[in-house]
C-alpha cells in the first residue's frame, strides 16, 4: 500500500525512483538474473522489478535528444519508468506504434466553419494557422489531443485518455500508447499546459518493443522483455 500511495504522489515518486534506481540502470538485467537464480528456493516469486530511463540527456545548456539508456532487457512483469531530467524545459514523448496508421502527428487540419473567431487566451501570443480551400473552406491547423495527452488506442480502436504520470500495463496489441509530452519537474511550471513528468508501463507480455519520441522521431528506444 506504501508502494501504492507513494506511486500517486508525483513528486514523491520522481524522489523515489531517483534515489533507489538511477544509479543501478544499468546494473538492471544483472541485477534481477543474480536475484532470481542465487535465491535457490524455487517457490518464492520473485518480485517484480522497476526501472528507470531518462527521456532526454544533457544539461540546461546543451541537450541530447536520446533514451538513456535506450536498450534495455527486463523480464515479464517488470516495469519501466522513463522520466524527463534534463534541466531544459524540452519535453519528449514515450512512444509505442504499432500501427504506423496510428502514427498521432502533433499538428493536424481540421475543417471549421468560416466565421468561427479564435481569440487568443493571452495576449500577441500567436495566431492560428489557418487557409481556406480552393472550394471555399476554411482549415485550421490544430495540436492534436491524441499526441499531447498520454493516450492509448487500443486493438479495436479505442481511444483512451490516461491521466498525467499514468502507470499503464501493456498488454502487447496496443496500436498506440503515448507518454504525451513528459517535462523535467522544476520545467512543468513554465508552462500553462499541465504535462507529465513520468510515464510507466508493466510489460507482461514477452517479445521485443521499440519506441519513439513524436517530437524527435530520431529518437528510438528498444526493449527485450524476457518471458
Ligand atoms: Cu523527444
Amino acid at each position: 500500500m506504501l508502494v501504492v500511495k507513494i506511486f500517486h504522489l508525483g513528486i514523491l515518486f520522481t524522489v523515489f525512483i531517483f534515489t533507489i534506481h538511477i544509479s543501478s540502470v544499468y546494473a538492471t538485467v544483472d541485477a534481477k538474473n543474480n536475484n532470481s537464480s542465487s535465491t535457490g528456493n524455487n517457490t518464492s516469486p520473485v518480485k517484480p522489478d522497476n526501472y528507470a530511463i531518462k527521456v532526454g540527456e544533457g544539461n540546461h545548456t546543451v541537450s541530447y535528444t536520446k533514451y538513456f539508456p535506450d536498450y534495455v532487457e527486463i523480464a515479464a512483469g517488470d516495469s519501466i519508468t522513463w522520466y524527463n531530467g534534463v534541466d531544459v524545459p524540452l519535453p519528449h514523448t514515450v512512444t509505442f506504434i504499432n500501427d504506423l496508421g496510428n502514427t498521432e502527428k502533433i499538428g493536424l487540419p481540421f475543417y471549421v466553419s468560416n466565421n468561427t473567431q479564435f481569440t487568443p487566451v493571452l495576449n500577441n501570443l500567436g495566431e492560428p494557422l489557418e487557409e481556406t480551400t480552393g472550394n471555399g473552406t476554411r482549415i485550421v491547423m490544430m495540436l492534436n489531443a491524441r499526441a499531447l495527452t498520454p493516450t492509448v488506442i487500443t486493438a479495436d480502436n479505442k481511444v483512451m485518455e490516461l491521466k498525467k504520470d499514468s502507470i499503464y500495463t501493456l498488454n502487447g496489441t496496443e496500436k498506440f500508447v503515448n507518454s504525451g509530452p513528459l517535462l523535467s519537474l522544476d520545467k512543468k511550471q513554465t508552462f500553462d499546459y499541465s504535462f507529465s513528468n513520468s510515464f510507466t508501463v508493466v510489460f507482461n507480455k514477452p517479445g521485443f518493443y521499440e519506441y519513439t519520441c513524436l517530437f524527435h522521431p530520431w529518437m528510438i528506444g528498444k526493449l527485450l522483455v524476457k518471458p
